[in-house]
This record gives structure tokens, sequence and C-alpha cells, in this order.
């Protein structure tokens, strides 16, 4: 969905150099050092790195209803932990029962100006934004979201016919700094997640896998980072009496990020933008819940179907 531009940027830049090399001295703007920097562990790697879950999350308060959910302010619960970036004391949370199966949670720095709205803020210019259909309201829907203070704020998000869990913040803070953002979910035992693509990897993600998105032009690394970001995963689980249940998470931001699956969380980082979650139901309206059902409220509703494509494109015109 966030394809790389790097190449045509790289393009573009040698053309002005071949324009230019008559008239002026082509000037570069890195180092010729740039290259040579030691490499780096990554965080997910690096034992001595700072835990962000130390950092002290916010307090919510001035909670409005809206005629689609309702708004609060967040407060940062205490001094700030500089994890990876400068804390953001005033967010604003905002909640929208978008359709009966979609409810959306956006938090977001209070303080925006035009200035530097499009550090937080991604355009629906740029990705699609699913928006509410004007009539839903938080009693017709799918899914609840509730929420709580203590000790800091956390919401997790349940399923209304059942009571079913299928995101939950509860004990984990939320940290919000300029260049890193992190918020965590319990996850059932065992649990079953399909997506996070790109990637390389057995078809089930499994409860140890880091998936890690800078949409890099890295080859075809086994369990890598690849070309595309798809931050979007299903979960099924497999119920007793042989039914299952089905929903999807999409998290909307466009930055590096890693969605670390462990055996009883996912932990969201990214390194800036805003919290912009979308949670499907899955549900069909008979009140079953499928993972094509959940599939189909992803593409259709939140990101769009592909373009339909001519036959020939699947014969062998491979790649270019
Ligand atoms: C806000 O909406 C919720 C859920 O629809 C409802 O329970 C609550 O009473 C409302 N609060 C106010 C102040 O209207
Ligand atoms: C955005 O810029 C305004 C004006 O400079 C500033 O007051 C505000 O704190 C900035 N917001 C964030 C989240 O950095
Ligand atoms: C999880 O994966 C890491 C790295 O691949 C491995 O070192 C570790 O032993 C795994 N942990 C479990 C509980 O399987
Ligand atoms: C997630 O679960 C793993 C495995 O049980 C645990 O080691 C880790 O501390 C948990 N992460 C958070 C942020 O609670
Ligand atoms: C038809 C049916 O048996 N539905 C069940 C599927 O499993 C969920 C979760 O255990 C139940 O709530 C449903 O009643």
């Amino acid at each position: 969905m966030f394809t790389k531009l790097a190449g045509v940027a790289g393009l573009l830049v040698s053309l002005a150099a071949a324009q230019a090399s008559t008239t002026q001295r082509v000037i570069p703007t890195l180092s010729p050092q740039v290259d040579a920097a030691p490499s780096l562990t990554p965080t997910v790697y690096d034992p001595v790195a700072p835990n962000a879950q130390q950092c002290p999350g916010y307090t919510a308060s001035n909670a409005q209803n809206t005629s689609s959910g309702f708004t609060a302010d967040l407060t940062i619960a205490g001094s700030h932990c500089q994890a990876y970036g400068n804390d953001i004391n005033d967010l604003t949370l905002e909640v929208q029962y978008q359709s009966k199966d979609r409810l959306n949670v956006k938090i977001y720095p209070k303080n925006i100006t035009p200035e530097n709205s499009t550090q937080y803020i991604l355009p629906s210019s740029l990705v699609m934004q699913p928006e509410w259909d004007g009539k839903t309201t938080a009693e017709e829907s799918d899914l609840a979201l509730t929420w709580s203070n203590e000790p800091t704020f956390q919401f997790a998000i349940t399923r209304t016919t059942n009571g079913e869990e299928l995101f939950s913040t509860y004990g984990h803070v939320i940290v919000f700094e300029d260049q890193f953002l992190e918020l965590v979910t319990n996850m059932v035992e065992n649990y079953n997640v399909y997506g996070l693509a790109e990637n390389i990897h057995d078809w089930r993600l499994g409860n140890n896998y880091t998936q890690t998105f800078w949409a890099t032009d890295s080859g075809n690394t086994v369990d890598g980072n690849v070309y595309g970001t798809f931050p979007w995963y299903q979960e099924t689980r497999y119920n007793a009496g042989g039914n299952t249940t089905s929903h999807g998470v999409y998290g909307r931001n466009a930055l590096g990020q890693e969605w670390l699956l462990r055996e009883n969380n996912i932990t969201y980082r990214t390194l800036g933008g805003s919290f912009d979650f979308y949670f499907l139901s899955g549900q069909n309206a008979d009140g079953s819940s499928s993972a094509l059902t959940t599939i189909q409220q992803f593409t259709q509703d939140c990101v769009g179907v592909p373009a339909m494509q001519q036959y020939w494109t699947f014969g062998f015109h491979q790649c270019r």
C-alpha cells in the first residue's frame, strides 16, 4: 500500500545532476562517509535498550459524547520518560463507531498546527481514510469500547454479541513521543494471526515473530522486511463446538513500524505519526463472523479493492 519512491527520487536526482553538469558543479547532498557508519543493534535485539513500558502513560478526562462516539483529552500521567524522543503532554482521543462492523480509535497530539500536522496526521489524499457512515451509533455497533484510568488510560474492544474481548491495552501504558509510539494488546493463548504483509513467513504468523516495516527494496529475505507495508492483521479463534470467530485490526500509519508478536501480547511501535486503529468485527448478518468477511471489510471499506488488471498481465510479463 505504501510503496517505495526512493528509486524514482534517485532517478530525478541523477537527471537533475546530468542537466546541471555543464553549468555548475554538482554538490553531493550526502557525505561519502554516509555508508561507513557502524552497524546499530535494532532495539528489539538490544538488551539494554530503554523499556518504553516504564513510561508514565496518560490519564483521560473531559469525555464528551458525539453523534458517532466520544472524544476525550489524554494528559501525561507523570514526568517525561523520553524513551526514544520527546513525550507529548496533551493528546486527543477520538472514538468513532463508523459503521456496524467498524470501530475507529484515534490518538493524536492536541496541539497541531498546519506546519506540523503532516508529521502526525496521515493525509487522506495519500492513504484512504475510512469515515463514519453518517448514521451508526454506539448502540448499533457489533463492537464496544470500554476504558479505564486505573492505573493509567487503557482501553478494550469487545464483540457485543458474546462479550469476546478482541483487543485490550489493559495492564500496559500508552507511549506517545514525537519519534516513537507504543501500544500493547493482550492476546489469547496460542492466538492465530494472519497478515502484516509483506513478509515471507508461515501463513500463520505464530506467537514469536517480529514484523518490521519500512518498505525497503531488501530482496526476498525470509522473515525479513520486504517492499510493502500492510499494517493489518486478521485473527481467527477456533472455539469449542467447532465454530470459529474472526476479526481484524488495521493500524493506519505509514511510518517505519514494528509489530512484535509474543506469547501473550502484541506490541505495536512506530517511529512517528499517530495511533489510528480500525477494529473490524468480521460479522455477517446472522451474527457469525468469518475470515472472508473480515478481509472484505478491510479491502472494501478501509483501503479499497485492487484495480482490475488486463488478463495478459497474469502471463509471462513477470516483474517488469
Ligand atoms: C455517552 O454515551 C454512552 C454510550 O452511548 C452512554 O452510556 C452515556 O450515558 C453517554 N453520556 C452522556 C453524558 O450522555
Ligand atoms: C506544533 O507546532 C505548534 C506551533 O509551533 C506548537 O505549539 C505545537 O506544540 C506543535 N505540536 C507538536 C505535537 O509538536
Ligand atoms: C523466539 O524467537 C527468538 C528469535 O528467533 C528465539 O531466539 C527464541 O528462542 C524464541 N522464543 C521462544 C519462546 O520460542
Ligand atoms: C509480552 O509477553 C511476553 C511473553 O509472555 C513477555 O515476556 C513480555 O514482557 C510481554 N510484553 C509486555 C509489553 O508486557
Ligand atoms: C453457533 C455457535 O455455536 N456459536 C458460538 C461460537 O463460539 C462463540 C464463542 O465461544 C459463542 O459465543 C457462539 O455462541
